[in-house]
């Protein structure tokens, strides 16, 4: 897993003259398949209600276009029911999640699932609800 990650460190230092300052920060992770990349930009924690963020899918580090993207937020161990969303694809890699309800305040959890031709793979970020 490393061994992707340093590769998108330098990728961001190198970019990031233009917006010094942003405090939303990316998360990346490599789906459990070891296939896809994922980055979101979303906070470790946001307000309950209607959630929406960018999403980069990268592939041998290369921006991936016509991923099939489906989000589902659960909120383990609670009953309740899940909330899901399909992302909009943006073009260039990158993807956007629009409206996700996330109405309860806790730990949830979005499961990412992603399919484009030839490759398939999920990936799970945490993100606590205020
Ligand atoms: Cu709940």
């Amino acid at each position: 897993m490393t061994r992707s990650i340093l590769p998108f460190i330098l990728v961001l230092v190198g970019c990031s003259q233009a917006t010094a300052e942003r405090d939303e920060p990316v998360r990346e992770d490599v789906g459990e398949s070891g296939v896809l990349e994922f980055e979101l930009d979303l906070a470790g924690a946001v307000p309950a209600g209607k959630v929406s963020a960018e999403l980069t899918i990268l592939r041998d580090d290369v921006p991936l276009e016509g991923v099939n993207v489906w989000i589902t937020a659960r909120m383990p161990g609670h009953t309740h029911t899940e909330s899901a969303a399909r992302a909009d694809d943006l073009g260039e890699g990158i993807y956007e999640i629009n409206d996700l309800e996330l109405m309860m305040p806790g730990e949830w959890t979005l499961e990412l699932d992603a399919e484009a031709e030839g490759a398939h793979d999920t990936v799970t970020f945490e993100i606590l609800v205020e």
